[in-house]
């Protein structure tokens, strides 16, 4: 299976990159001044929370996460028409210093629910998808962040388990035992 998923992956290091981070934040600092709003107001909204405890919540703004490390995952899925293009951080990659025998709890805007235990979260996927084919996904689109998995790469992925783990509309990663 390894060897598949390689073979899909394709690392695009700082896709997106810092520097269309960087000028997306200026570009709405200009905007805010030309309107007249306080930065505050401006301000990038928070898309995901990643709580390590009471007093240790990292949030994520689209722009913070689109300058991380981008994958592909190329896959089709049950829930779309042919095969989609992914793009996101994978979940490993997100998460700072969790322990092996952690659970990650995730949570979708509409409440829906469902744990994750870090042994199964593998450096490749899942995959916090932000873009799919090309666009950003509206929360009526299954956005703005998926989990994917690279579902038709292996019959592994083609189970109820790993299909209930693809939780859309994602706001919310509580890490717990
Ligand atoms: N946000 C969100 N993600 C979700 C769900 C949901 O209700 N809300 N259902 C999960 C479950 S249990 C499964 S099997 C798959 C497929 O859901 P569907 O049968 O409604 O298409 O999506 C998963 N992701
Ligand atoms: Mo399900």
């Amino acid at each position: 299976m390894q060897r598949t998923l390689d073979l899909i992956r394709t690392n695009f290091g700082m896709l997106g990159g810092s520097a269309l981070a960087a000028h997306l934040i200026g570009m709405s600092a200009v905007v805010a001044l030309m309107t007249g709003l306080s930065p505050a107001v401006a301000k990038a909204e928070e898309v995901l929370k990643v709580r390590y405890s009471q007093d240790s919540v990292e949030s994520y703004t689209m722009e913070e996460l689109r300058a991380l490390p981008g994958v592909l995952v190329e896959t089709a899925t049950p829930w779309t028409d042919g095969p989609q293009r992914f793009v996101g951080i994978a979940l490993h990659a997100l998460l700072g210093e969790v322990s092996p025998a952690a659970v990650l709890s995730l949570r979708a805007v509409n409440d829906y629910a469902v744990d994750i235990p870090v042994s199964d979260v593998t450096p490749d996927y899942p995959v916090v998808a932000y873009e799919r084919n090309g666009k950003n996904m509206s929360v009526r689109d299954k956005g703005p962040l998926w989990l994917v998995y690279p579902f038709d790469t292996h019959d592994d992925f083609q189970t109820e388990t790993v299909y209930s783990r693809s939780i859309w509309q994602l706001v919310e990663i509580t890490v717990g035992e």
